[in-house]
């Protein structure tokens, strides 16, 4: 993709976005109503696969990671992600990567729905933009740029091991429970809206074991390194 296009690709999406804001609010009562002293906050999240990682000799091995894109346009490390309490964030994730996967969850097995789910979002929901491969059995006259999928809980199976058909999460936890998961789908981008409203430090960590798949079921490389596929956020 060229530079034009990406940006053509991220404006249609914040202004796409800004429609969904109107449509996601006014159909949520549920989600803390609070009233955003200085706009929306913008996060977009990159997800490239293959970074070069090195493990030892024997795992030597290419990796998924997560980066910040920078206001300059730039990748920046995802290990430290500072949002504003209070306000509305608008949250971007485009992921390069491949899928899917057949495991989802801790133990790596495919049995553990939560992270299947779209949860601590306004609505309750993520929208997903410019699908491809992943998608696109799912609905075919859905997958325009202007006709986003919106999703709720990924309960479809796509491929032969019976696997979620998500390439990763972005998950935040306040002491081991989830306040925030969003699925992500190769080839697509995600888009979210929500709110933080306790002030503190929180752990992000993806759910989907897409590590070294010869260690510990995936959960190791990336999985397990700050900045790749779990970090740090911090509200304030
Ligand atoms: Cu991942």
């Amino acid at each position: 993709m060229d530079d034009k296009v990406f940006y053509a690709l991220v404006t249609a999406v914040v202004v796409i976005g800004g429609i969904g804001i109107g449509v996601a609010y006014s159909y949520t009562t549920s989600h803390p109503v609070s009233v955003p002293s200085t706009g929306p906050y913008y996060l977009t999240m990159v997800i490239t696969p293959s970074n070069p990682y090195v493990y030892n000799k024997t795992y030597e091995h290419n990796q998924p990671s997560y980066f910040i894109l920078a206001a300059n346009n730039s990748l920046e490390s995802a290990a430290n992600i500072v949002l504003p309490a209070h306000r509305e964030i608008v949250l971007t994730i485009i992921d390069y990567d491949s899928g899917p996967t057949p495991n989802i969850g801790n133990t790596s097995t495919s049995n553990t729905t939560i992270f299947t789910k779209v949860i601590g979002t306004v609505g309750g929901v993520e929208y997903q933009y410019n699908t491809t491969t992943s998608l696109a059995s799912y609905k075919d006259n859905n997958t325009s740029l202007l006709k986003p999928v919106v999703i709720s809980q990924v309960n479809w199976y796509g491929n032969a091991s019976g696997g979620y058909n998500i390439t990763h999460t972005f998950t935040i936890l306040n002491s081991g429970q989830v306040i925030v998961n969003i699925p992500t789908f190769g080839g697509t981008t995600t888009l979210a809206y929500l709110y933080l409203n306790n002030t503190g430090t929180y752990t992000w960590q993806c759910y989907v074991p897409c590590g070294l798949s010869a260690v510990n079921g995936g959960w190791s490389g990336a999985m397990t390194t700050v900045g790749w596929m779990t970090g740090t956020v911090v509200v304030d």
